[in-house]
């Protein structure tokens, strides 16, 4: 039986591209290409350190990956920009539904489990007003590595005393997706952009941008085996999933 729903933070419960503003303000006329190449890399680096066994939290890779970003741009900023632009991270949007969503969960014991540092985490959830309805905000950084590695989501049993059997994962990462069904959890996948749409977006190659790019390779199921048991349109659907009790297939 399903006691516990945990929920990814950057993609799923928060919509990443938000910071897209304050990136603009900043680098006019450039923000949404910024902001997608960030990501991309901020992601690749946690993947690299995980691999190499070199962690660094989570605000040091979103840092580094930023400054990477504006490299290769040629752009300028200082620590202190490098810093202020970071610290928007800490001010992304819940997705419109979030709140709703939660609230329709609320028999259920709610959290996150992120590759967000502790700080990082705390500061979003606190801005955002989500905290009410988490029991846990729990990040990587006590295992020192980075989803998907398995002692990331092992830290779910330590902290919510739940084998894994018992826990619906949420995200709408493929990534995270693979990596949390191959630990074990039974897994709901968020479908931000569906195959049909993405597949609109890629049928002329030539004018597609760098959103499309992102798309391309971040919002989609990965295949690499390990499929969600469900793959939900928006948080929205967990409310009707939990009240049917998770049946796969449903
Ligand atoms: C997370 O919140 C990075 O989206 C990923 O853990």
């Amino acid at each position: 039986m399903i006691e516990a729903i945990v929920f990814d933070a950057y993609g799923t419960l928060y919509d990443v591209q938000s910071v897209e503003q304050v990136v603009e303000k900043k680098f006019p006329g450039r923000g949404a290409f910024i902001t997608a190449i960030w990501r991309m890399k901020q992601l690749e680096y946690s993947w690299l350190r995980g691999m190499m066994g070199s962690y660094a939290d989570f605000r040091t890779i979103t840092k580094d990956a930023l400054a990477y970003t504006l490299g290769i741009m040629g752009l300028k900023a200082d620590d202190a920009e490098l810093e202020s632009l970071v610290d928007g991270q800490n001010r992304l949007t819940p997705y419109p539904e979030a709140a709703a969503a939660l609230t329709s969960l609320s028999r259920h014991r709610l959290a996150i489990l992120s590759n967000g540092s502790g700080e990082m985490l705390r500061a979003l959830v606190d801005h955002s007003g989500l905290g009410r309805f988490l029991e846990a905000v729990m990040s990587v950084e006590e295992a020192r590595t980075f989803k998907p590695h398995p002692s990331a989501y092992a830290l779910v049993q330590r902290c919510l005393g739940l084998t894994p059997d018992r826990v619906l994962f949420v995200s709408s990462n493929g990534f995270d997706v693979s990596g949390a069904k191959s630990f074990g959890f039974t897994v709901a996948r968020i479908v931000r952009v569906s195959p049909d749409a993405l597949r609109r977006e890629l049928a002329e190659p030539a004018t597609v941008g760098v959103g499309g790019m992102f798309r391309a390779l971040r919002s989609q199921q990965e295949m690499i085996g390990e499929a969600p048991d469900f793959s939900l349109n928006s948080l929205t659907e967990l409310g009707p999933l939990a009240e049917g009790g998770f049946s796969v297939g449903a």
